[in-house]
């Protein structure tokens, strides 16, 4: 050990007892040493692609959080990570039911999610739930909603859930939902449920993405004729009355039965499947169980068929010309000189001074170039 430089001071109280510092040590530039090397341990470590890529291969929950969120960064350094890390999961994705749930504001999307994600577990399956808001980045209510409704859920060690992420420049929601199915099944999950708010768009970007579509419903004044006349029913291969509990047992069998006899005459979204109609009840768990019969027998008839492979592939594909088509209008719109052009060009359309279609001329030329 090296010798400590010592010095003593010039003057010293004439009480001082053995406890006064007669020698000093000089050490300042060991003290600035020491909380260097501090600093250098608190700072969090970066992982790397591969670290990512292990963390969610080895179902590392915190690895797998970390991975969403560079899927959902809007930052272009963030955004270009997680698309390595994601040629690295792909090879590993695919390997699950994905369902999409809707339907109106309260219909109990949320509570029937609990209670399908809790009956799922104990058959011994691993349930990411995620939720698709495009809402979501102007108001962040329904999400904490979510998260205390599915609370038990959240509980579960086989569970993952993930709130909605928001739209944002590079790439909206559809990019990172798509992504993010993808980091949760590399992750091991073998169900993924997503929650989407009826809205009308989201509803049919959830359609492009999944295998099943679950709509719920609620019985009771014209509430189910929403969902005819937004064109929801459509894209549907089953239909749930939920709340079938207490007083409204009846109305919801009611409500069951005319909708059974109007899908005859709708065309079903998925080839040689007829869309089913059930009751449940979110609440007590009634009818939970046959839903999911229900998806199963889905899943086994359009596998069968080849229906579903060919499903998956189509949207292999839409997701190509969504990434395409999200990626064109980012780098058109980023463009210094259509941003520079662009608010003279409005101006002169509002004043009346350019037709539209030439403006759209104009610009497209002067990005091309
Ligand atoms: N009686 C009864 N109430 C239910 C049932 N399912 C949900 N609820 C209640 O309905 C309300 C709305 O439930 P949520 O699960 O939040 O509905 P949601 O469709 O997810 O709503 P948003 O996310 O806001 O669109 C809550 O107060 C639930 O407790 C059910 O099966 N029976
Ligand atoms: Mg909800």
């Amino acid at each position: 050990m090296k010798k400590e430089k010592t010095y003593k001071p010039d003057w010293q109280p004439k009480n001082a007892g053995k406890e006064f510092a007669v020698k000093v040590v000089k050490g300042k530039s060991k003290v600035t040493s020491k909380k260097k090397n501090t600093k250098t341990v608190t700072k969090r470590k970066q992982l790397t692609v591969n670290d990512l890529a292990k963390g969610v291969l080895a179902n590392d929950r915190k690895i797998l959080a970390k991975c969403i969120t560079l899927i959902e960064s809007n930052s272009k350094t963030h955004y270009q990570k997680a698309e390595k890390v994601l040629e690295k999961l792909l090879p590993y994705a695919g390997n699950s039911t994905r369902v999409g749930i809707t339907g109106v504001p309260g219909a109990g999307k949320s509570t029937l999610i609990e209670s399908l994600g809790l009956y799922l577990i104990k058959q011994g399956h691993k349930v990411a739930v995620l939720t698709v808001d495009p809402s979501s980045s102007v108001s962040k209510g329904s999400i904490l909603g979510d998260k205390t409704r599915m609370e038990k859920l959240s509980r579960e060690a086989n569970c993952f859930i993930r709130p909605s992420p928001s739209g944002g420049n590079l790439g909206g929601v559809t990019r990172k939902t798509r992504e993010t199915i993808t980091a949760c099944e590399a992750a091991g999950f073998d169900i993924i449920l997503i929650e989407t708010v009826g809205v009308g768009q989201s509803e049919i970007t959830v359609r492009s993405m999944v295998d099943f579509f679950l709509l719920v419903m609620i019985a009771g004044a014209g509430d189910e004729l929403q969902g005819i006349k937004k064109g929801i029913v459509e894209i549907a291969d089953a239909l749930v009355f939920n709340k079938a509990d207490g007083n409204n047992i009846q109305k919801t069998n009611i409500a069951k039965n005319e909708f059974a006899n109007a899908l005859h005459y709708l065309q079903s979204y998925s080839e040689g499947w007829q869309p089913k109609v059930l009751t449940a009840s979110a609440l007590t768990g009634k009818g939970v169980k046959e839903i999911w019969d229900v998806v199963e027998e889905f899943i086994s008839v359009t596998k069968n068929s080849g229906v579903f492979d060919e499903q998956r592939k189509n949207q292999s594909l839409q997701w190509m010309y969504d990434l395409i088509e999200e990626n064109l209008k980012k780098s058109f719109y980023e463009n210094e000189i259509v941003k520079k052009e662009l608010n003279k060009i409005e101006k002169q359309i509002k004043s009346g001074k350019m037709l539209p279609t030439s403006a759209a001329e104009i610009l497209l030329n002067k990005y091309i170039k």
